[in-house]
């Protein structure tokens, strides 16, 4: 299988992130796509390739051109104000206080652009941030010119990234553009797959409305779990798309056996859409010694879990999302491709 791959992740290399009431350092960091990369090359996986500058149309397809603005210049606004440290919010629009201003304020376009704290923006995250929407566009490309399934090594990730909002660690929804850019290719119906251990807030919402794209998550449960309020079973889509949105929360300490059979079920709904491509929002932070998360999948189980998603024979993109800290990320990321590929 293709892997595409952008040197310039490293430019969002935030020195600590706001976690449980501490600044730590970041479990989000510029390792995770080495650690990765190195397993994909040390069990010859498939060539890596570089991406490939697409420019802002095909973003701006899926996000608001402010919200694009904003992400553009933040570093420098927050500079003037504050210096060079890193750009976090600490005031957000939320119930009573109002939603529809736009602050002038850098301070306050933080708190109206994202919705956690947890997502530092540093000098170098919009290059990176780009370059991560381009390489799942680049991998996108490559399924539309007849690959079975190419591998995007996305960083940062970006299924917690709405039209308008930023927030998870992510900062521009890498899946979602290049679903829209599959149907802007040619396809009829594509499918969102999301196993990613916390919910895909931000592509459930960029596509909530819709049914030529279906979301189908399998997280943990919101009422415990971040991103806590979105990833409910009874979000079903609005609109045009009532029915084209499948949330499956699942509890702390869901192992493979009970994964595994929610997953035959989301994979049997997609099977029965009929979609041209499939998507997949690949986080490997269901492992069991992930640092954040609560399930406990083991790194023999991503094997069975590439053939599951295998057996609906659709072309498919798997665009990495989250998974962290531990050096099994690599075996568990190339385990589902692998298994994938048998
Ligand atoms: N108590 C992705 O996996 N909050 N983002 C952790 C831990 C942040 C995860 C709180 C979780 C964001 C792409
Ligand atoms: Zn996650």
């Amino acid at each position: 299988m293709l892997t595409i791959h952008s040197r310039d992740h490293q430019y969002q290399n935030p020195k600590f992130e706001l976690i449980d009431g501490q600044l730590r350092p970041p479990v989000e960091n510029a390792q995770r796509v080495e650690t990765v990369l190195s397993r994909i090359r040390s069990v010859g996986l498939g060539s890596v390739l570089p991406a490939l500058e697409r420019g802002l149309a095909p973003i701006l397809r899926v996000h608001e051109q402010a919200f694009v603005d904003f992400l553009q210049n933040a570093w420098s606004e927050w500079v003037k104000v504050y210096g060079e440290r890193e750009a976090l919010p600490l005031i957000w629009p939320t119930r009573t206080l109002g939603y529809d201003r736009l602050p002038e304020a850098i301070d306050g376009q933080l708190g109206y652009y994202s919705f956690d704290a947890g997502t530092p923006i540093t000098a170098g995250t919009w290059r990176a941030a780009r370059a991560s929407a381009n390489v799942a566009l680049t991998a996108q490309q490559l399924l539309a010119a007849g690959e079975q399934a190419v591998f995007a090594l996305c960083r940062p990730p970006g299924h917690h990234a709405a039209t308008n909002l930023y927030g998870g660690y992510c900062f521009l929804n890498n899946a979602a553009i290049a679903a829209q850019a599959l149907l802007d290719g040619g396809a009829t119906r594509v499918a969102i797959l999301d196993v990613d251990y916390h919910h895909g807030n931000g592509t459930q919402e960029i596509f909530y409305h819709r049914r030529d794209v279906l979301f189908v998550s399998l997280h943990a449960d919101p009422r415990v779990e971040y991103p806590y309020f979105l990833g409910y079973e009874d979000e079903k889509g609005a609109a045009d798309g009532v029915g084209f949105n499948l949330n499956y929360p699942l509890p702390w300490g869901t192992d493979w056996q009970q994964y595994r059979q929610t997953l035959k079920i989301a994979l049997d709904f997609i099977k029965n859409y009929h979609p041209d491509v499939l998507v997949v929002s690949l986080g490997v932070d269901t492992f069991e010694y992930d640092p954040i998360s609560k399930f406990c999948l083991k790194t023999e189980d991503y094997l069975t879990l590439g053939k599951d998603i295998a057996s609906i024979h659709k072309p498919t993109l798997f665009v990495m999302e989250g998974g962290y800290a531990v050096e099994d990320i690599g075996n568990n990321i190339v385990n589902v491709l692998s298994g994938f590929e048998d």
